[in-house]
């Protein structure tokens, strides 16, 4: 993709590439696929809640759909587009480096990635479907006949990736940073990634043991999680929500940070409370730490802890909301230009604030034990979550387009799918709290026939919504081919990566450049001074 490579661009060079912009672009392509395999399954597992009665899909193909889909959309798509895609593309480029600090380590995680993904499709085709649930709670996960010991595999070789990624992106934010890029100069999206990276680090070891003890447990006949033989199956729930629910921050983190580059540059405005920004962020990653135990309120947890839990729960709202009032802050008398990226960030802002809010209600210990494990839950994560996280994914991705592909996407489509999109997560997920106040389950194939008109709401939405992430996706990939040439600054951004050609080369900068001034200075004195190579300097 680059100008130096188009000579000798086959797929050889892809392969053995240790470049960390073509990287960025083979996670987006593997995650991207999975996404819509993720889609696929939603069309099945919707179409199938038409009637109460089902006739599409029976119990055990649901559940292995609802495992494929939960498994696919956080571990294939959303924690992958984020820390593998989003990491690889902003982070060298707006740091002022021209590749990470280990370039093959890099190659490595992402054909680890790949290795696992090889893996999670063989436990699907090989007999006794996987139908754990993207969770695997034992005892369910020991006693089936699924192929869990895959999984559990494809888990670990995921850790591994993740985890070479986290030593790898962390040495380059500690080490690599252009003379000048102090850590009050960083973009917001490079502190959104060392956050993550951070939870990265401390979280993945703990969710490769507990995998691997149900590994044991199923495999050569332990029993930590077998209560007959006085082991403990909610020993498995703490150590796989104490990685889990940080998982979450690991996609928000670097989502918050590329809302505040696009939120910025559209509004032409210098984002407000950056040094709040930060703190924000990592106070969240901080406390993503401290609150699993609001997946475990109804498992019998002593009540202490689950008081406590609660408490500190709702106390991640502040920092959420501070995010929240900054960006608006930094929109409020801007001069703002609705482009797709900046229509998908609001997006982003909408549902997150709803799911946010509805979030404030579950993490009340005593809200949480009437709507546990209902559709309530599922409407707050596919809005807090899957919806607005996917709405940053499109953002950064049309956003950077110009960057990374060297062309323009097609606005007036991308403007059209952002409404569509929009318009089918509230219709596909808003139903679901009121189905799940009125105490319907979570994870049900079927449902009683007074819930059907509600349930036909969220299959219209479900379709409008998946009609709106495909003329997405062929918006990214005829633009990516036939799209219009981008300029090198087609958004007249303030930041670093755009002071580069569109594609970079595959050395990145010429000269490393020296910088003086943070990002965002828009309509400032400072303006367009930062990122100016004032002195070249010899790498
Ligand atoms: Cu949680």
């Amino acid at each position: 993709m680059t100008q130096e490579s188009a000579g000798r661009s086959g797929l050889k060079e892809w392969i053995f590439t240790t470049d960390h912009k073509k990287i960025a672009v083979m996670y987006l392509i593997t995650s991207l696929v999975v996404f819509t395999l993720g889609l696929l399954l939603a069309i099945v597992m919707k179409a199938g809640q038409w009637s109460p009665g089902n006739s599409l899909v029976g119990p055990k193909l649901y559940n292995v759909l609802f495992t494929i889909h939960g498994a696919g959309m956080i571990l294939w798509w959303m924690i992958p587009v984020f820390t593998g895609f989003f990491a690889n593309l902003l982070v060298p480029l707006m740091i002022g480096a021209r590749d990470v600090a280990f370039p093959r380590l890099n190659a490595l995680s992402f054909w680890f990635f790949v290795g696992a993904t090889v893996m999670a499709v063989l436990a699907l085709v090989t007999p006794g479907r996987l139908d754990i649930g993207w969770t695997g709670y034992p005892p369910y996960s020991i006693k089936t006949d699924a192929n869990t010991s895959l999984y559990v595999f494809a888990v670990h070789l995921l850790g591994a990736s993740a985890l070479a990624s986290a030593v790898n992106f962390l040495t380059t934010i500690i080490t690599m940073r252009a003379p000048g890029m102090t850590w009050g100069r960083l973009n917001l999206a490079v502190w959104g990634i060392f956050g993550a990276f951070i939870i990265q680090l401390f979280g993945i070891p703990v969710i490769a043991g507990a995998v691997t003890l149900l590994l044991f447990d199923k495999y050569l006949g332990t029993n930590f999680y077998n209560a007959t033989m006085g082991g403990s199956p909610i020993l498995y729930q703490h150590l796989f929500w104490f990685y889990a629910h940080p998982a979450v921050y690991v996609i928000a983190l670097p989502a918050f940070g590329i809302v505040s580059e696009i939120v910025s540059t559209f509004s032409r405005k210098k984002i407000f409370g950056y040094t709040s920004m930060v703190i924000a962020l990592m106070a969240i990653a901080f406390l993503g730490f401290d609150v699993w135990i609001h997946h475990l309120f109804t498992k019998g947890v002593e009540d202490w802890a689950r008081i406590v839990q609660s408490l500190l729960t709702l106390l991640i709202a502040v920092p959420t909301g501070i995010k929240v009032f900054n960006w608006l802050a930094t929109m409020h008398k801007g001069s703002i230009d609705f482009k797709a990226p900046m229509l998908y960030a609001v997006g982003f802002i909408t549902l997150f604030v709803i799911g946010g809010v509805t979030g404030i209600g579950n993490g009340l210990l005593a809200i949480d034990i009437d709507v546990h494990d209902t559709l309530w839950v599922v409407a707050h994560f596919h809005t807090v979550l899957s919806m607005s996280m996917t709405m940053v994914a499109f953002a950064g991705i049309f956003f950077w387009f110009p960057k990374f592909t060297g062309r323009m996407y097609n606005e007036r489509l991308a403007k059209i799918t952002f409404w569509i999109i929009l318009i089918g997560s509230l219709l596909a997920f808003v139903p679901y709290f009121k189905l799940g106040l009125e105490g319907m389950p979570r994870r049900y194939w079927s449902y009683p026939p007074e819930f059907t008109s509600t349930y036909r709401v969220t299959v219209i939405g479900g379709f409008i919504l998946i009609a709106g992430f495909f003329m997405t996706l062929i918006n990214i990939v005829r633009s990516a081919f036939a799209g219009e040439r981008a300029t090198a600054n087609p958004w007249n951004a303030k930041s670093l990566e755009w002071t580069i050609p569109s594609p970079p080369p595959s050395y990145n900068f010429e000269t490393i450049p020296v910088i003086t001034a943070g990002p965002y200075e828009y309509g400032s004195p400072e303006e367009g001074k930062k990122a100016l190579p004032e002195e070249a300097e010899a790498f």
